[in-house]
């Protein structure tokens, strides 16, 4: 049976990190995680870019606009969704990880989710910790895996 093995070394690939400043107590650890990720698996750091946006819900219309560039073998997108009192959080999230998921469908480049989306300030620190217990440096590797698997299709 023909797989393709599981490559995640980075340092010939070009990365763009679309993160929220909202939370941002939250969203600094998880572009902290996800440079480490990239930096740890060869990266180099003058081929990543960053691109901050004010919130969750603008995250996937700058990753639009990153993609449209072509320059890029991936996009990491980073955000921390925790639910208040509004409708807002579900309308945020969904609108975001669809948008998120159109970019990637649209472009054919991997657009990975690093956005965090959880009930209270206390959850969301839980998922930005330290490497596999961040949501950036999950997104980080799962964009190095991708990119590599799709330059072998
Ligand atoms: C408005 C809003 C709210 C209530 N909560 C969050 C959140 O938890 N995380 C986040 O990233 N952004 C939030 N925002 C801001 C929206 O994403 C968006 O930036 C504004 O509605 C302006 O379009």
């Amino acid at each position: 049976m023909d797989s393709i093995e599981r490559d995640l070394s980075a340092d010939k690939l070009q990365f763009a990190i679309v993160f929220s400043r909202y939370n941002s107590f939250i969203t600094e650890k998880l572009v902290a995680g996800a440079l480490e990720a990239l930096k740890f698996h060869g990266a180099d750091p003058k081929r990543i870019a960053l691109f901050p946006v004010p919130g969750s819900f603008e995250i996937p219309q700058m990753a639009r606009k990153v993609a449209m560039q072509n320059k890029y073998d991936a996009i990491i997108c980073v955000g921390a969704l925790i639910r208040g009192e509004t409708l807002h959080f579900e309308l945020i999230s969904h609108e975001c990880a669809h948008g998120i998921q159109q970019v990637a469908a649209d472009f054919g480049i991997p657009v990975t989710f690093g956005v965090i989306t959880a009930n209270n300030m206390e959850q969301a620190t839980q998922r930005a910790g330290e490497r596999s217990e961040n949501k950036g440096w999950e997104a980080a590797l799962a964009a190095i895996e991708l990119a590599n698997t799709y330059k072998k299709l």
